[in-house]
């Protein structure tokens, strides 16, 4: 029992996301520090009140504990960038557990994401993840802005477009079939364009164990449910309840519903498990 609650409290602590961003503000109570911080509306009231040194009593109580709960690992990397553009810059400045981290890929873009610290070599971005039931028959709007949950979702286009658009990563799939076999197909090359190019997708230069089944959508549109932007006659999205960087239509569709079968043609197995992750080159 003892040692249950002590994992308990271990694992929470450690799961929780950091943000260094954050713990390089300085922490001093004035009010645009307070709105910095997004403090809740309970202290932005009491600095409106008559009792501003109650009101600033509380407020840096509130920053201090805030402080000590979120920057206990960026103190100890002094090193780390004050805004890491993804799940590589955390690894290269020593943060080695897998879980959720704050990115800024871009000025005035900032979001979390979750990290993949293990696999060949670590510091991987994971963009699609599918592990269990879960409904990717999604809109544009929903693909774009990103769903799902910790196990199984889609980062977002728009997302996808900030890290890569300008180019220099590479992308892993990792697959596991029904049985337990994995496989993985990596590509050198892996950009995808923005909401104005369709997401268009640019993927070459593949290696790996599960053969080259996404060459065949290299400068794809995506393609949902609402927005038919493929070569087939009908939407691929519809007929097979998914949605990809289809041609006509594809060898690879790791949307489709979970209860089906995700497609990599050249893995010849029902796959049960699927994550697409990118890294700088
Ligand atoms: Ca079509």
């Amino acid at each position: 029992m003892y040692l249950i609650g002590f994992l308990s409290i271990c694992c929470c602590f450690l799961c929780y996301y950091v943000d260094c961003a954050f713990c390089q503000q300085p922490v001093t109570v004035t009010k645009g520090c307070i709105e910095k911080h997004n403090c809740n509306a309970g202290f932005k009231a009491l600095v409106q009140s008559e009792d501003v040194a109650a009101a600033m009593k509380e407020v840096s109580s509130f920053l201090n504990a805030e402080y000590k709960r979120r920057c206990w690992p960026c103190e100890n990397h002094q090193n780390l960038s004050a805004t890491p553009r993804d799940c590589q810059d955390w690894y290269t400045s020593g943060f080695r557990n897998s879980g959720v981290n704050t990115i800024y890929p871009s000025p005035g873009f900032t979001f979390q994401v979750r990290c993949d610290m293990v696999t060949d070599g670590g510091g991987w971005t994971v963009i699609q993840r599918r592990v269990s039931a879960s409904d990717f028959y999604k809109s544009w709007a929903e693909y774009k802005a990103g769903f799902g949950d910790e196990h199984n979702f889609w980062l977002g286009n728009e997302k996808i477009f900030a890290l890569t658009g300008s180019g220099g990563y590479r992308l892993r799939v990792d697959l596991t079939a029904v049985g337990g076999a994995t496989k993985y197909a990596l590509y050198q090359q892996f950009a995808v364009a923005g909401e104005d190019d369709l997401y268009r997708l640019s993927v070459a230069n593949y290696s790996g164990t599960a053969g080259d089944s996404l060459s065949y959508s290299n400068n794809m549109s995506f393609t949902v449910k609402d927005r038919d932007n493929d070569l087939y006659t009908w939407n691929c999205a519809t007929v097979y309840e998914s949605a990809w960087w289809y041609n006509a239509c594809c060898y690879a569709d790791l949307n489709k519903p979970y209860s089906g079968v995700l497609y990599w043609y050249r893995f010849q197995e029902r796959i049960s498990t699927t994550k697409m992750k990118i890294r700088r080159k």
